[in-house]
């Protein structure tokens, strides 16, 4: 691939043919596998594979090889608060996924309730419509999905199904605005280039509604950290929206529909549903919950210096340090505790680079003595007032989990 960096002479057609011909080989036969990792869930069962066999991935933890399921390697998120395009996890629904793509014929159609339809290439969208530049945040909707207890059915995600990026392209609504949306226009429904593997299976396609689409945040990227979308997150365009769940983030984009009538796809309709309460929060068995369509993020923080068993010296203060992130707002502060939640102490923040993106924290403890256990809990408040939970969320999908991490180190 031919990195290139954010001066618009650079973003040529010659940068992305720079990626085209990537996709292929390692999607279709068996990847390698190497050295394991544990995730820690609290039942066990967090025994995973790596691999290096993915087209433009580094290291990644395998939760699924077909379509593939690709987890960030825990260690990634402390080498600072942009995630490399090589670790980004990956994450399809079906294993159609193209094996190239033809930039020089690939289109990008908005059709529908629209004055007029357009059918654009990628250089006359690079060209045409203003850039912009946003970090945000892309986490999958049932990312740390493999700490839910009781257990729920999907992918067993450890905390690495999320990414940050920095992402290049143009706004939503200046296309929109190009097209001509006609009154009437309820929603815009999004597809990409893979095909379900299922006969009849249910092509993967999301919607937003009309207002959201164009609110001047949510954009389309061609491009993720100053370089072309790696094939396996999106490759040529990918739809951002910024403090949404990555469900709505369609990749490979290539259909934007503008609806006079409500959505009644699969997809939207009912998959991707999450109890109608705070935080997506019910009793396991609990009836008759209403379920509306998973939308905005919710506040979190990790620990990325220590894991759980470590050992922190007995002599000085330890320093303990990691991410996070507002949701569908900015962070408003980071706070630790030593004493289970009894009292906490703000973090320093570091440098915002947007309100959607990860926001670095750093923290001092005081040692303790020689020989004695101690948990760590981290937990971020948002802009919005929102704060983490002290006990977990619970529902049958596994989505939205928030609550407060807690670490257990030993004093050696
Ligand atoms: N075309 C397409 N876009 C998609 C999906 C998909 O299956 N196909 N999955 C969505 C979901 S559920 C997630 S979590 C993110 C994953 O993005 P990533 O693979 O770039 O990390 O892509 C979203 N966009
Ligand atoms: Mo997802």
């Amino acid at each position: 691939m031919i990195p290139f960096a954010f001066e618009k002479r650079a973003l040529t057609r010659r940068a992305l043919l720079g990626s085209a011909a990537l996709g292929g080989a390692a999607l279709v036969s068996a990847p390698a596998l190497a050295d394991m990792v544990d995730l820690p869930f609290s039942g066990g069962g967090g025994e995973r594979a790596t691999t290096t066999s993915f087209p433009q991935k580094g290291k990644m933890i395998v939760q699924r090889t077909r379509p593939p399921l690709l987890e960030t390697p825990w260690d990634t998120f402390d080498k600072g608060v942009f995630t490399p395009n090589d670790q980004f996890y990956v994450r399809w629904h079906w294993a159609g996924i193209p094996e190239s793509v033809d930039v020089n014929t690939f289109r990008l159609k908005v059709h529908g309730n629209v004055e007029r339809e357009l059918s654009l290439s990628l250089p006359e969208l690079i060209q045409k419509l203003p850039r912009v530049e946003m970090a945000a945040i892309n986490q999958c909707s049932g990312n740390s999905r493999g700490f839910f207890g009781p257990r729920v059915p999907g992918a067993e995600w450890g905390n690495g199904a999320m990414g940050n990026a920095k992402w290049t392209g143009f706004r939503l609504k200046d296309l929109l605005d190009r097209a001509g949306v006609k009154s009437g226009s309820i929603q815009v429904r999004f597809a990409g280039l893979e095909k379900p593997v299922i006969e009849g299976g249910p092509h993967f396609m999301k919607s937003l509604t009309i207002d959201h689409a164009r609110d001047g945040e949510v954009m389309v990227a061609y491009a993720m950290n100053g370089e072309a979308l790696p094939f396996l997150n999106g490759f040529p365009l990918r739809l951002i929206v910024p403090g949404w769940y990555a469900t709505y983030w369609m990749k490979m984009l290539t259909d934007i529909d503008v609806l006079d009538k409500p959505d009644e796809n699969f997809w939207t309709k009912k998959a991707y549903l999450i109890p109608d309460t705070p935080g997506a929060n019910i009793t396991p068995g609990e009836k008759d919950v209403k379920m509306v369509p998973i939308n905005r993020m919710v506040p979190r923080s990790f620990f990325t210096n220590v894991a759980p068993g470590d050992s922190i010296k007995t002599s000085g203060p330890t320093d303990l340090r990691g991410i996070a992130f507002g949701g569908d707002c900015g962070v408003a502060k980071v706070e630790t505790s030593i004493d289970g939640g009894a009292s906490w102490q703000a973090a320093e923040l570091g440098p915002d680079d947007g309100k959607y993106g990860f926001r670095r924290w750093d923290a001092k403890i005081s040692s303790p003595a020689a020989g004695s256990r101690l948990s760590v809990q981290v937990r971020c408040t948002n802009t919005n007032g929102l704060v983490q939970p002290d006990k977990p969320n619970w529902n049958p999908s596994g989505f939205m989990r928030n609550v407060i991490e807690t670490v257990d180190l030993v004093a050696a």
